[in-house]
Order: structure tokens, then C-alpha cells, then sequence
């Protein structure tokens, strides 16, 4: 039977990821795959996830089954985090959470229960986007659509993104990324964010806001606004909330799908339609990564420690943005990647091309995404001149 079968290509990115380690080249860089590197190009477990697990060791009570929604505890601490703790949607007991197998998890959780519930809505995604969104929506059979985000330079097009949101047929849904926007980097400012507002508001579109990047753009509160805005203006929305990069806790699948509703009455209709598709997908999320996060959260040491590690995270990223455009000066293309300095969270879309991008990476070894993506976090003192310097290269400086 399996004869008929053929062989797909793997995902780009995370193909990048073996290519790397194959490669013998001891100057090799990776700025490939999103996952956040420190100076010393490791990714190393947060001390305060650390000193969580240590506590959960001793405490830890059962492995029994968390239920469909998982952690009540771990919702709330999460529905704070990305609401704010004096949300009135959270007083007016409006939203829900469900504890989901990463932010991936949670967008499958979106994707099932709008194709199930809201039949007949088209999603809009922005353009580019996260390929794995196109891979998760078409899985679950919601119809895509695309708006711009970028002109033809890779610049954030908020006019080209504003003008096609107005043009959506009412009622449909619209992707956002909270912040740090994957591939681009380019988020919309606070006077954008109330614009997509007011064009959601025309046409009655349902918002789902995916939130990968809590804290890796300006700061978790910071990072949020876009998010709070929306839901503090909107009856309806939903959200797809990710741990695995602000925690570091990538492996462990750890995200939480929020749904925002009119009233609770409302909110528990839906969510009792979300643990039903929770249990059709897989039943209980795993838990150790949800107890990771409600027991630094429950502590304010921990809650301390971990604030600390992720603005740690964050100034280096953004740091190691400065220093990628000064280190280019000396090559006379400063000004042409300036934009890199207002990009925010470990992407940066670079305008480079995909044949500039093979070569950086069959002569230099110098790995990123085929559509010029770079995860910056990737760059250190010890390789920055070099990349600089082989990217001079390759724009022909
Ligand atoms: N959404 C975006 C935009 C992402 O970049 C990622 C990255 O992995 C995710 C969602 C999913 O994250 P997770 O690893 O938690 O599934
Ligand atoms: O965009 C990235 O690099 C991260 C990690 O299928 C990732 O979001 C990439 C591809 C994928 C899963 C995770």
C-alpha cells in the first residue's frame, strides 16, 4: 500500500537546523531557526525554569490526567500576562483559556474551532507570515487569504496592510501578529494598532492575534498593547499565546488559546466547544511545561528572576541590532540597514535575496531563511565583523 506514497520536502526552516550541523566550516554562523541564542551562541534553560523544576521535583503530587483545559491556575496566570491584571474583560469574566501543546497547539486549537463553529469564514493572513500558519490552516481546512505587509523593497507597508483590511468582506477573520512580527520584525506602531482598530471594528472582523513573543520586542507589557488594545474595544476576539520563547521552554509545548467573548455566558458556550476539541486532538496537553510557568508565576522570586533573564534576552537582541548596522558603517551600507534598528524581536527581514542568501551561506557558511530572514540573536562579538564583512560581499559594496 505504502508504494504510492510519495516523499515531501521537510520545513525549510528547521531543515536549516541539520544543514548547520553538517556543515565543517569552524566560522559557521546560524541565524537560521527561531530559537534565542546568548553571546555564546547557546540557548541555555533560564535559572529561574531551573529552579522551578527543582521545586516541582520535591512538590509535584500526580501525573494523572490535567483535563482538556489543563491548568486552571497556569490559564489565569496567563490570561494576566497577556490581558493585564486589571483587564476588565478578565473582571467581567469574558475570556477563557485552555492550555495548549505550544503556541502551534493553540493555533490548531483556533483553526479546528472556527472551521467547526464559524463555518464559511475566510482567514487573512499578512503577507509574508510564518509559513507554518499556512501549513496549520490549510490542515485544518480554514480558507486563506492574504493582505500585504511589505512593499516591493521589504518595508512595512502599513498603508498596502491597512488599505487591503479595509477591503475584507465583513465578518471574516484577520491574523495579527501580537508583536515581533515572524519573518519581518516590523510591528505596527501604537497609532497603527488603533487604526487596525477602527478597520476591524467597520467590518466586523474577528481578530485572532497570535503572541509568540511576549517580551522580546519592548518589554511584556510594552509588547502587549496592540492585544489589550483590541480586546478592551472588541467583543470578540481570540488569541494563540505561546511560552516557548520568552520561557525558553521550546521543547516542552507549553501555549494557551484565549477566547474573548461578548459576556460569560457566551465565553462558556465556547469553551465548553473548546474542550471538546482539545479532547478530539489530543485529549490533555502536557503539563510539565505549564507547571513550569505557574510556579515561577506563583512565586515573586521566581516571577523576579525570570523578568530579569528576559529583559537579559531582550537588551541583547536588540544590542546585538546596533551593532549589526555600526559593524556595517565601515562597508558604506549603514544607512541602507538602518530599518534593522527598528525592527523588533529576533527577526529581521533583510532585503536580502535568495541567491544572496545561497551565497552567504555556501561561501561564507552563514546560514538564514531563503526569504532573507536573519534571527539576529544568532550574531555575538565573535562572528558580527565577519558576517558584516560577507555581507558587504554579497550586496556587491
Ligand atoms: N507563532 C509564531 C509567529 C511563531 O513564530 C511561532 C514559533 O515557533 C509560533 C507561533 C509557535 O510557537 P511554539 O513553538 O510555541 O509552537
Ligand atoms: O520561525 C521560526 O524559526 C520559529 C521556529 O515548523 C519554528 O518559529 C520554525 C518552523 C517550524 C516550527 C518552529
Amino acid at each position: 500500500m505504502f508504494e504510492s506514497i510519495e516523499r515531501v520536502p521537510g520545513d525549510a526552516i528547521l531543515g536549516l537546523i541539520q544543514q548547520f550541523k553538517d556543515d565543517p566550516n569552524p566560522n559557521k554562523v546560524d541565524l537560521g531557526v527561531g530559537v534565542y541564542r546568548d553571546e555564546h551562541g547557546n540557548t541555555p534553560i533560564l535559572r529561574a525554569v531551573k529552579d522551578a523544576e527543582k521545586k516541582l521535583i520535591d512538590t509535584e503530587q500526580t501525573k494523572a490526567y490535567i483535563g482538556s483545559h489543563g491548568d486552571p491556575q497556569y490559564g489565569e496566570y496567563i490570561l494576566q500576562t497577556v490581558l493585564g491584571a486589571d483587564s476588565k474583560v478578565l473582571a467581567a469574566n469574558r475570556a477563557s483559556a485552555t492550555q495548549s501543546p505550544g503556541g502551534t497547539g493553540a493555533l490548531r486549537l483556533a483553526a479546528d474551532f472556527l472551521v467547526s463553529q464559524l463555518p464559511g469564514k475566510a482567514i487573512w493572513l499578512p503577507n509574508p507570515t510564518w509559513p507554518n500558519h499556512l501549513g496549520v490552516f490549510e490542515a485544518a481546512r480554514l480558507e486563506i487569504k492574504r493582505y500585504p505587509y511589505v512593499d516591493d523593497n521589504d518595508q512595512f507597508d502599513f498603508d498596502a496592510m491597512l488599505k487591503k483590511l479595509k477591503s475584507i468582506p465583513k465578518g471574516d477573520i484577520v491574523l495579527l501578529h501580537a508583536c515581533c512580527h515572524n519573518p519581518t520584525g516590523f510591528d505596527p506602531s501604537q497609532d497603527q494598532w488603533h487604526q487596525i482598530l477602527e478597520v476591524v471594528q467597520d467590518r466586523e472582523l474577528l481578530p485572532l492575534v497570535d503572541f509568540a513573543y511576549q517580551g522580546f520586542g519592548d518589554g511584556l507589557d510594552e509588547d502587549a498593547y496592540g492585544v489589550r488594545l483590541l480586546a478592551d474595544h472588541l467583543d470578540e476576539m481570540v488569541i494563540t499565546q505561546s511560552c516557548s520563547k520568552n520561557f525558553g521552554i521550546y521543547r516542552e509545548r507549553t501555549g494557551c488559546f484565549i477566547a474573548i467573548a461578548k459576556d460569560e455566558e457566551d465565553m462558556q458556550d465556547v469553551r465548553s466547544q473548546l474542550a471538546t476539541t482539545a479532547r478530539e486532538n489530543y485529549s490533555n496537553p502536557p503539563a510539565h511545561g505549564s507547571a513550569i510557568v505557574a510556579t515561577i508565576m506563583g512565586s515573586a522570586e521566581l516571577t523576579a528572576a525570570w523578568h530579569r533573564e528576559l529583559d537579559e534576552m531582550r537588551d541583547r537582541i536588540n544590542d546585538v541590532r546596533q551593532k549589526l548596522v555600526e559593524g556595517l558603517k565601515p562597508h558604506g551600507l549603514a544607512d541602507k540597514f538602518a530599518f534593522i534598528t527598528d525592527q523588533r524581536g529576533m527577526f529581521s527581514y533583510t532585503g536580502l535575496t535568495e541567491d544572496q542568501v545561497n551565497k552567504l551561506r555556501d561561501e561564507y557558511s552563514i546560514y538564514m531563511v531563503a526569504s532573507g530572514r536573519a534571527n539576529v540573536a544568532g550574531l555575538n562579538d565573535d562572528n558580527i565583523e565577519y558576517v558584516c564583512k560577507a555581507i558587504a560581499d554579497v550586496v556587491g559594496s
